[in-house]
């Protein structure tokens, strides 16, 4: 396993890497170029200027989080195969400047959703928050204006105002994709670009869906152990993997995640670990990583990616904004560096107890 963080990027991340250096037990780096839309080809140099930024700070670059998939290609439309091409020449380019893991996303329109993006705890902390019956009462195109409005002036993953502006036009696109057909577009994208990555060795690692159930009327195909299950039968390549998302797939009380990262084995490539308070069906909050600020027991979850024998990035996930901390909703340095730091933890003690 290697502890990694997620880093935008200097022009868009409050955290610099000098700070990321100094997280004891942290090496890696998991970044993207996010100034990219979806669809465009990554150029080799880009990719090269990244990887020379962060390995000049000292750190390894991990992996990508992510490549956007562009929406013809998921709704299936016409023009998808010279999307599919433009994947395929990034995944190229990234293969040649020695990168091999690739999250990405199929969830339509929005990558996640939440009512709230600094629910103000007990302790004076805040996160982000989802209640389902919040968002019932709102349209998509105000939900972008309200997390917009709180996102302390970062562009929010997955939320950009070029892409929300379409917003009317893309649920019209998606009309007619229903889970089935989305997840069929899904397996059409997998097999096309299998073949690169065997040739460079680019481990694809799909994230669960956030929330894990539908959202706004749109398909979603990635809640649960079933739907992970088989889509990695659909294609079944060691390259066609996940990422284990805990707090995504644990937004819905009835994934076990020990159980679903132990039927997982060999096909986990990265792992995002945190931690989630549930509070009734639809409606959760986010937590610290700590297994007796949330619902989940990260011991076993730990002990779980342990058993498998998963070797792969792992970085702690939203954290909590604490100390005064000004920063992209969910990605402060503080509550990640303390997250890394337990999580490490848990490793060592997995470790240790196994020799
Ligand atoms: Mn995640």
């Amino acid at each position: 396993m290697e502890m990694t963080l997620r880093w935008y990027g200097k022009d868009f991340d409050s955290v610099t890497l000098e700070q990321i250096r100094q997280i004891p037990g942290v090496t890696g780096v998991i970044t993207t170029l996010y100034d990219t839309k979806p669809g465009e080809v990554w150029s080799r140099e880009r990719i090269k200027k990244m990887k020379e930024e962060v390995e000049g700070a000292g750190l390894h670059l991990s992996g990508i989080e992510s490549v956007n998939i562009h929406d013809a290609i998921k709704i299936g439309s016409k023009d998808r195969d010279t999307y599919i091409d433009n994947y395929i020449e990034t995944l190229e380019n990234l293969g040649k400047e020695d990168i091999h893991l690739v999250c990405y996303n199929f969830m339509p329109v929005f990558d996640w959703t939440r009512s709230d993006l600094a629910k103000e705890r007990p302790d004076g902390s805040t996160v982000l928050s989802y209640d389902q019956s919040k968002v019932d009462l709102i349209q998509p195109e105000a939900m972008f204006e309200s997390l917009d409005s709180k996102s302390n002036g970062f562009i929010l993953p997955g939320w950009e105002p070029e892409r929300m502006e379409r917003i009317k036009e893309l649920f019209e696109m998606y009309k007619d994709v229903d889970d089935e057909k989305l997840f069929e577009n899904l397996i059409y994208f997998l097999e096309r670009i299998m073949p690169v990555c065997e040739k460079y060795n680019i481990y694809m690692a799909i994230h669960p869906d956030d929330p894990a159930w539908p959202v706004f009327g749109l398909p979603r195909i990635i809640t649960n152990k079933e739907n992970l299950l088989r889509m990695l039968h659909a294609v079944d390549n060691k390259y066609n993997g996940v990422t284990l998302c805990t707090g995504s797939l644990g937004s819905n009380p009835n994934n076990n995640i020990p159980e679903i990262i132990r039927a997982l084995k060999g096909r986990i490539h990265f792992a995002h670990v945190r931690n989630v308070v549930y509070l009734g069906e639809g409606k959760f909050d986010e937590a610290a990583h700590l297994s007796s600020d949330g619902s989940l027991d990260m011991y076993e979850i730990m002990k779980a990616l342990h058993d498998i024998g998963f070797d792969g990035p792992i970085r702690p996930d939203h954290g909590r904004m604490i100390w005064g901390e000004v920063a992209m909703p969910g990605y402060g340095l503080y509550d990640r560096a303390l997250g890394a730091t337990y999580l490490n933890g848990l490793w060592e003690a997995l470790e240790k107890q196994n020799k």
